[in-house]
């Protein structure tokens, strides 16, 4: 059972531009540690590229993970190591309307080289990594997909994520999880 739409989806909808699934949402995100007050920016797209930069980062419990966009329609979907290019969705079925695996949805559209207003964010709640890729087109499969805090010893490395996201099809996420918010240092540059 999917919870209602609310305004926050309807707001990522209106401003979708290329891929356009159905989409629900249910929840907003709140955090279950306290913040440390760091904030790792990754940007999406840097000069016209299918990357995020950087798309290696090493954050402590606490931590902000901050996502800015550049063109074009870029977002960021969770996923595990397993699975590339497919959202990590622990209520797949939508039965109990309670997935933690984040995407906020195509909300960044944005042109003529401009980052697009809003960011999204989310909060670093423990050590396992966080893997996540761009849902939109084949940008996933071209290498658009990151990871925060992964295990530098074991063969789960981001080489071998992007080396596996070729032979895969990228999945759009059902369901909105994420609320991106406005930017909050809009003259900022990188
Ligand atoms: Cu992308």
């Amino acid at each position: 059972m999917f919870a209602p739409i609310s305004n926050l989806a309807v707001l990522a909808l209106a401003s979708t531009a290329l891929a356009a699934p159905t989409l629900t949402t249910h929840q907003e995100y709140t955090p279950t540690v306290s913040l440390t007050g760091v904030t790792h920016t990754v940007v999406a797209g840097l000069g016209n590229s299918l990357t995020f930069s950087p798309d290696n980062v090493v954050a402590e419990i606490g931590d902000v993970v901050e996502w800015h966009f550049l063109p074009a329609n870029h977002s960021v979907a969770q996923s595990n190591f397993a699975n590339p290019c497919v959202p990590l969705d622990d209520d797949i079925d939508g039965t109990t309307g309670t997935s933690s695996s984040f995407f906020p949805g195509f909300a960044f559209a944005t042109s003529n080289g401009q980052q697009a207003d809003d960011v999204f964010q989310i909060v670093v709640e423990d050590n396992n990594p966080i893997w996540y890729y761009c849902p939109q087109g084949a940008h996933c499969q071209a290498g658009m997909s990151g990871v925060i805090n992964q295990d530098f010893d074991g063969r789960a490395t981001l080489a071998e994520y992007k080396r596996e996201s070729v032979e895969t099809v990228t999945v759009i996420p059902d369901e909105v999880n994420g609320q991106p918010i406005a930017n909050p240092n809009p003259l900022g540059g990188f």
